[in-house]
């Protein structure tokens, strides 16, 4: 299938995906806040399913905290607060009364979390503690809002935060956190970089911040999840201590890590092409589409074939779905191609005739036959393959946009020709990567997280340097 107008101009494809698709209706009258409709509901539901697998699986358990958070508590950690003081709503009022301590609504919850780790956390066998909640937050954005990808409300924040006995367990947290992440977007088709984001970067209140990065088709980049290290810093302010074997209170040291609705942006947008939504089967609401093509005078056991095909899928657990609407066959197709339904089963008298069903991919449009009977064996290896052409189509993509450079014009060169990311040297100074931004008119991403070691000369400074940076456009 083609990807030009995918390719073209992102934002105007996005926003038309979204609508046509049925997964949001952006008409909502409160600017950066949208509505999920059922179809985009269920394909975040399924999402969060894996997320929530591989975070139960690690030890992780689920908890649930407020919205609001008071004033005085918010207020504690310097750094946090001067990162989200211009982000916060305030709660000032309950009715026409002025509330004593304005409530803040959540921009994130190290702040209403960590007073009651305080409360849980006594002794050195309490820990570690990782839990996580997935929860909405707000955060009063000022750049331009775009559905899923800079909201202000943030409806699906999956938030984890881990307390330790030293700083080595939570930098190994850090790594698992990581390793999470990966197999999450691994799971989903999603290409990504890691990088360790320089200081004028790092999360307000943390040590040092990680951070996941793919590629929108227009080739800027999109941090889709972030892990950081927050060491002392809120333990100590927040008083969250623990007893140690001697006796003797001790600060925790913590980890938080995040993702939001911009993985089900990036879904949307890495996979989708021409015709909207090609979505990746274990993550499709609904995976087989069957689409009986009724004949004058055929109607009925036409009807019937297909209803048993699409039982027999869903008792196979494939998500499968019976189009039987009074519809013109190519209305229904169009319909379903555009909500990115993995297979089309089309059933008319031809195919009962020859004991056979035609099979329809969305990712290549390719039509094939296939045998009535083994069906469900035949849809699940055909669904199987879909999801690894996706990633690999996905992959490249990706892998064509990360480029060597040896020096900022080329660059910036690069960056405007070929949009994606470049590898450039560093000599990991401040004042050069704010050269090196500068110079671009990119930011950059960080250090490569696991990156291999090179012979380079920073280009601002000459000093040579092993280390590079990645810089891009970003979203
Ligand atoms: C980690 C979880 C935190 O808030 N506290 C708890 C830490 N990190 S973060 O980087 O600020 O946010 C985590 C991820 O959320 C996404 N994100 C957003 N998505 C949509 N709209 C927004 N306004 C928005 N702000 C942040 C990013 O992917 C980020 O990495
Ligand atoms: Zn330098």
């Amino acid at each position: 299938m083609k990807r030009e107008s995918w390719q073209g101009n992102f934002s105007s494809w996005f926003n038309k995906a979204l609508r046509e698709a049925d997964v949001m209706d952006t008409r909502y009258p409160v600017k950066g806040l949208y509505v999920w409709r059922p179809y985009g509901l269920r394909l975040r539901n399924h999402i969060l399913e894996i997320i929530r697998e591989l975070l139960e699986k690690s030890g992780h358990e689920e908890v649930l905290f407020p919205l609001l958070i008071p004033r005085d508590i918010f207020e504690k950690e310097a750094e946090h607060i001067r990162g989200f003081e211009n982000e916060v709503y305030w709660v000032t009022h309950g009715g026409s009364t002025k509330l004593d301590i304005p409530l803040a609504l959540r921009p994130t919850s190290e702040t209403s979390i960590y007073p009651m780790l305080k409360l849980w956390i006594r002794s050195h066998a309490d820990l570690p503690v990782k839990i996580y909640q997935v929860v909405n937050i707000f955060r009063y954005e000022t750049k331009m809002t775009k559905p899923l990808i800079r909201l202000r409300e943030v409806t699906t924040f999956k938030e984890a935060h881990t307390a330790h006995a030293s700083r080595e367990e939570a930098d190994k947290q850090v790594q698992e956190g990581v390793r999470i992440y990966k197999q999450f977007f691994d799971r989903l088709g999603i290409p990504y970089v890691i990088t360790r984001r320089p200081p004028w970067d790092t999360f307000a209140g943390a040590e040092y911040s990680v951070a996941f990065d793919t590629l929108a088709p227009d080739g800027r980049t999109l941090q889709i999840a972030t892990v950081h290290n927050l060491g002392q810093n809120f333990s100590k302010v927040y008083g969250v201590t623990y007893e140690d074997l001697e006796g003797k209170h001790q600060h925790v040291y913590q980890t938080c890590y995040g993702i939001s609705d911009r993985v089900i942006a990036a879904v949307i947008m890495v996979h989708g092409d021409d015709r909207g939504l090609c979505l990746p089967p274990v993550i499709a609401p609904i995976q087989v589409v069957v689409v009986p093509i009724p004949y004058k005078g055929q109607e009925k056991e036409v009807q019937k074939e297909a209803e048993e095909v699409s039982n027999e899928l869903k008792g196979g657990m494939i998500r499968a779905h019976l189009d039987d609407r009074d519809l013109r066959p190519g209305d229904k197709y169009y319909r379903w191609e555009r909500r990115g339904v993995p297979v089309r089963v089309e059933i008319g008298p031809n195919d009962i005739k020859r004991g056979q069903v035609t099979l329809v991919r969305r990712d290549t449009g390719e039509r094939m036959e296939a045998p009535r009977q083994n069906l469900v064996a035949e849809v699940k290896k055909l669904l199987d393959g879909i999801m690894r052409n996706l990633t690999r189509r996905a992959k490249e993509f990706f892998e064509e946009r990360i480029h060597e450079v040896g020096d900022t014009e080329s660059a910036t060169r690069v960056l405007k020709e070929k949009g994606g990311i470049v590898r450039i040297a560093w000599c990991g100074k401040e004042s050069c990567g704010l050269k090196l931004e500068e110079e671009t008119g990119a930011d950059v991403l960080g250090l490569e997280f696991e990156g291999k070691e090179v012979a380079g000369k920073c280009p601002i400074c000459g000093k040579k340097t092993k280390t590079c940076v990645l810089m891009a456009k970003t979203y």
